[in-house]
């Protein structure tokens, strides 16, 4: 393919490619050795909010905030993100239940033994469909930490009704225009089974579930060596992929910047994407959501970086000539395909993201003109009295 079609595509690309934020990833966070406050984290909605514009101002492609609904709509108030939203000229993304962090959660939500708890999980579920009614969201997006440390103490199969009973039921309860994502993840904070582990199970749970259920794959759930785009391709046959949470991982679930570890991977599974709408000749209806909380990098900086490297690797799987490749697949020219697939991986597409930048009166390097701006260091000085006052942290 000419290199300018194949610009024009990449181009085409950016301008449909929009990344949510998540409100958890502007606040101080750490690890479970200690947490690392950092002079400019949000601890406010308000913050989080001005935070997630800045990312937005500067790269123009992250219009939505994902909000938790404990930490970020406590009491169920919808108006003041509702709001913060207009003032910052955002919108709110998808809703994301706590289900994880009270203490009758210590042995699972909506697949805990006890009926009373999964009644209080299911609440909250409920209360979050309410407020994503509220806030126009179409998504309420569950994560479920549910699972156990050890053999023997957990029913798996009863677990199992339990949880399907649970979602349909919380699909049930779903409004016009929302839908449900079920995601997966191998392991943490159980440590001997998850309930939703992998794929599949959050496929059968989510096709249990209803019609508006599909299944979101956080890239940095899955084991060493894990085929992903061979699971997102599968799950787009299935017309049952719901959208991505993006982070990358050396050994887990580590919520490191995208593209950081294996660049190639996510490329990958953009590709799968890209080859599934060109085949179709429309959008696969994904949604994309950063899913990070750095605790060593200056937060909105990682957001930046992450953005932007999205964008990269999304303009590279446009750039892909899926055509010759379907003809050098039919053909089993090997070295072709894989060439065909490779210089649209390793072509620079950093002048295109300038450029696509440029156009729409963005600055070409995001992160250097958030710098020179200077908000880091405003936030840092407006924001002391949340560590003198000893703030706890979402
Ligand atoms: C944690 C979980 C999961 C969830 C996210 C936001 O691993 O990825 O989506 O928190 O609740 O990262
Ligand atoms: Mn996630
Ligand atoms: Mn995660």
């Amino acid at each position: 393919m000419k290199p300018k079609l194949a610009d024009e595509r990449a181009l085409a690309a950016l301008e449909r490619f929009e990344i949510e934020l998540p409100s958890w990833g502007f606040a101080d966070t750490g690890t479970r050795f200690g947490k690392y406050p950092q002079p400019a984290a949000a601890h406010t909605l308000e913050e989080k909010f001005a935070d997630a514009a800045q990312v937005h101002r500067f790269t123009g492609c992250c219009p939505r905030l994902a909000l938790h609904v404990l930490w970020d709509l406590p009491g169920g108030d919808a108006r003041s993100a509702r709001e913060l939203a207009e003032r910052h000229g955002l919108r709110v993304g998808s809703l994301h239940p706590n289900l994880f962090q009270e203490p009758e959660y210590k042995h699972g939500s909506l697949a805990n033994e006890l009926e009373p708890v999964r009644e209080k999980a299911l609440a909250q579920v409920r209360e979050t469909i309410r407020l994503a009614g509220e806030l126009q969201c179409e998504e309420i997006s569950l994560w479920l930490a549910d699972g156990s440390n050890y053999p023997g103490t957990a029913d798996i199969r009863a677990r199992r009704r339990r949880l399907e009973t649970a979602l349909q039921a919380a699909h049930a309860a779903l409004q016009p225009g929302q839908r449900l994502l079920v995601e997966y993840k191998p392991f943490e904070p159980a440590f001997y089974h998850t309930d939703i582990a992998d794929w599949g199970m959050a496929l059968l749970l989510a096709r249990a579930a209803g019609p508006r259920a599909r299944v979101l794959v956080d890239t940095g759930h899955h084991y060493s060596g894990q085929n992903i785009e061979q699971i997102v391709a599968w799950l787009l046959h299935e017309d049952m992929l719901g959208g991505f949470h993006f982070n990358d991982r050396r050994y887990a679930d580590d919520d490191l910047t995208l593209g950081s570890i294996d660049p190639y991977q996510i490329f990958r599974i953009f590709a799968e994407i890209q080859a599934y709408e060109a085949e179709r000749g429309l959008a696969a209806g994904l949604s994309y959501m950063i899913d990070q909380s750095h605790n060593l990098k200056p937060k909105i900086e990682a957001m930046l970086q992450t953005a932007m490297r999205a964008q990269e690797l999304w303009a590279k799987a446009a750039r892909v000539d899926y055509a010759a490749l379907a003809e050098h697949r039919a053909a089993q020219r090997l070295i072709e395909a894989e060439e065909t697939l490779q210089t649209a991986f390793w072509d620079d597409v950093r002048p295109l993201s300038r450029q696509w930048r440029e156009a729409r009166g963005l600055p070409a390097d995001p992160l250097a003109a958030f710098r020179a701006s200077g908000y880091a260091e405003l936030a840092a000085a407006a924001r002391k009295h949340h560590h003198a006052s000893g703030a706890s942290y979402a």
